[in-house]
């Protein structure tokens, strides 16, 4: 007999960020986290997180986790019956944002408990191969100014990786040119440098700027207006070189359909934590690999490093250490790539004296 869904617990922490993150769109300065442990009825507990971006959306998020956890317990541990079964709930209400956010969640927990119940890793649960996928620095470049970036630039290679990113969007062009010359000029000839616009220009105005960035060999440039407005990226595509990624804010599988179908982009990211967590991943590299679309994650290392290796689209990882204070042990780089752990399921385990510490 499969096993069931005893218990949902999850638990807010807020915890502190060594880098805190300045973007166009808004500021990251803490980590605002909700840990979610799946209690089955046989005792195997699936574990995973959400990234709630602000401390005030712990509430919201929190809420549906409560939500969720009446409407599961009793069911069958089968993470894509769940979501099937939570979609059909949320027909009418619609379950973007925190409901997006905790069915994605719970949905990764599942998996974790799933994979557990057959003593697997989640990437073998999956049916893919333990394979490596390169990862880039996301852990700093925040809107610091030019010469900052450049000092930190360097910093963030140090740190053992091959690639980085840099947020842009600052008042002026001028000062994004002068930015990314910094970084550039602070690493090796040909490193991968991404860079970010965090949703924050106007049509128009990314593609005056990208016109002009255009000379200067960013590895792609993400989210340049605000992330559903599919054409006006598809606009900048079709005038500038500057590969154009995507894909973080695009809720469950569907979105990411409509922006594939508006020629929004070269590549796409998507977020665990809105695409429906390993069950709308799944989706989502399906629709990839029929389109040749590079797939990168979008933060949730340890588990995107598990859901990469079963992507055959798997183009970047992106490293952030944001829920590292509060996991026994962070997700280890090796020459610049990320490889899955052979532990079974997603790999993690809460550090619980620092979850004590940080509960909010
Ligand atoms: C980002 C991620 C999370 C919070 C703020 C900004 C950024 C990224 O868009 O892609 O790393
Ligand atoms: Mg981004």
């Amino acid at each position: 007999m499969t096993d069931t869904i005893a218990n949902v617990r999850a638990r807010p922490v807020i915890v502190p960020m060594r880098r805190p993150l300045a973007t166009a769109g808004g500021a990251v300065s803490e980590a605002p986290l909700i840990l979610v442990d799946v209690e089955t009825a046989s005792g195997i507990v699936g574990r995973a997180y959400s990234f709630a971006y602000h401390a005030w959306a712990l509430r919201l998020i929190m809420a549906m986790y409560d939500v969720l956890a009446d409407r599961v317990r009793g069911q069958a541990l089968d993470p894509a019956a769940v979501q099937e079964k939570l979609w059909a709930a949320f027909r009418l209400l619609g379950a973007k944002g925190a409901a997006g956010q905790a069915i994605s969640g719970l949905d990764m927990a599942l998996w974790d408990a799933a994979a557990k119940e057959k003593g697997r890793p989640l990437y073998k649960a999956l049916g893919a191969e333990a394979t490596a996928t390169p990862a880039y620095n996301s852990k700093g470049l925040g809107m610091i100014g030019a010469e900052a970036a450049g000092r930190e630039a360097r910093e963030l290679l140090d740190e053992g990786f091959g690639a980085l990113k840099v947020r842009l969007g600052y008042p002026t062009l001028e000062e994004d040119v002068a930015v990314v010359r910094a970084v550039k000029a602070a690493v090796p000839e040909g490193t991968p440098v991404m860079s970010d616009y965090n949703q924050s220009q106007e049509v128009e105005e990314v593609i005056r700027r990208m016109k002009a960035l255009d000379a200067e060999g960013l590895y792609w440039v993400e989210e340049p207006v605000h992330y559903d407005d599919f054409y006006g990226h598809a606009a900048l595509r079709a005038v500038v070189k500057t590969p154009v990624q995507t894909g973080e804010n695009c809720w469950f599988p569907g979105e990411m359909a409509k922006c594939m179908a508006a020629g929004a982009c070269d590549y796409f990211m998507p977020d665990a934590g809105k695409i429906g967590g390993v069950t709308g991943w799944r989706g989502a590299a399906r629709l990839a690999a029929a389109a040749n679309l590079p797939i990168s994650s979008h933060l949730y290392p340890e588990i995107s490093v598990h859901l990469l290796a079963a992507t055959p689209t798997r183009h970047w990882l992106e490293y952030v250490d944001w829920a590292e204070p509060v996991l026994a042990e962070p997700l280890p780089v090796v020459d610049g790539k990320c490889t899955p752990p052979e532990k079974p399921g997603i790999g993690i385990e809460w550090n619980e004296r620092a979850v004590d510490k940080y509960a909010v």
